[in-house]
């Protein structure tokens, strides 16, 4: 029954919250169709009694599937390998693998490519909105659309849609905690960070966020050889409004604050193939495993000129 797919990820988010005394499972919120909206916690004890925390979501366009099952590779990974035992030990972690969950089972039932949420828009028979345009973060601005047909419909109001509400009020509430964010979308192999809305805008800690992420696309290159090219998310691709890493940073205050593209660069797109998951999340951990050491170290100051 492939109409019961998301019910695979809610079986697996219960079966490790059961099998890991220190996982526990909460729910940020519901979808626009009532759907849970889970993630889990992954908090081992070691050490300092509040450390910070890594969050990293999926799925929040739908289509993207290689990021629900790269990141759910990922921390099965750091939960069962020793060798990944130092990144509980360093950071808490907050996994939120599958939050458009209403569009997810429109692309197992209707369309495959369908990006946007599922909610229902009053002034035309389009449905859904772009997650990516509808954060409170110059919300309506440049690289997002008006018109309730576009892809990237920025939708009626910042925080319409209720899954990206409930995840606003959810690192609202942890924002002291959270240090690093991780929105993990396909495809391009891209790791981008604030900001995304203007050309000109540049976070406070642009050296730090250019520093971390050239070391992880290095280890992540290292790895199976594929290339992710890194920098601030408006001049390395193009310009976007209400985007979750921006808002993040700007709102919520969260320093380090990136957005992935994962595989592929357009080969297959986003049906990248099963057999590319396990490689995909071997480069994704071996990143990872760098920006836990990077994070930790002193913040370098200063401003790089704008590349655009
Ligand atoms: O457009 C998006 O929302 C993201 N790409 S995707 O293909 N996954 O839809 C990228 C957002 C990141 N930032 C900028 N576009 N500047
Ligand atoms: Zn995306
Ligand atoms: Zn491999």
């Amino acid at each position: 029954m492939t109409s019961c797919l998301p019910n695979f990820i809610y079986q697996w988010i219960d079966f490790v919250a059961r099998d890991y005394s220190f996982v526990t499972k909460f729910q940020v919120g519901v979808t626009s169709q009532g759907r849970p909206i889970y993630g889990l916690s992954i908090a081992n004890g070691v050490g300092t009694a509040q450390k910070k925390v890594i969050y990293v979501d999926a799925l929040i366009h739908c289509r993207e599937w290689i990021t629900t099952a790269t990141t759910i590779w990922t921390f099965k990974e750091m939960l069962t390998k020793s060798e990944y035992s130092s990144m509980l030990d360093d950071y808490d972690w907050y996994f939120i693998p599958m939050i458009n969950i209403d569009g997810y089972v429109h692309t197992w039932n209707g369309n495959r490519l369908w990006r946007k949420t599922l909610s229902a828009t009053a002034t035309s028979s389009c449905t859904g909105v772009d997650g990516n345009r509808n954060w409170d973060v110059n919300w309506g601005g440049d690289g997002a659309s008006p018109r309730p047909c576009d892809l990237t419909y920025h939708g009626p109001f910042p925080h319409s849609e209720p899954e990206v509400r409930h995840l606003s009020y959810f690192i609202m509430e942890n924002k002291d905690q959270i240090q690093v964010l991780l929105s993990v979308h396909s495809y391009s192999q891209l790791l981008l960070y604030p900001y995304n809305y203007d050309l000109i805008t540049i976070a406070d800690n642009d050296v730090q966020l250019h520093n971390i992420s050239k070391a992880v696309c290095e280890a992540m290159y290292a790895v199976h050889q594929k290339t992710y090219t890194y920098g601030r998310g408006a001049e390395t691709i193009y310009v976007a409004s209400g985007v979750t890493m921006d808002w993040a940073h700007e709102a919520a205050n969260i320093p380090i604050s990136y957005t992935y593209e994962l595989r592929d660069t357009g080969e297959y797109g986003f049906l990248l193939p099963a057999d590319q998951i396990i490689p995909n999340g071997e480069e994704f951990l071996a990143g990872l495993v760098v920006l836990v050491q990077e994070a930790q170290n002193p913040v370098a100051s200063g401003y790089r000129p704008n590349e655009a």
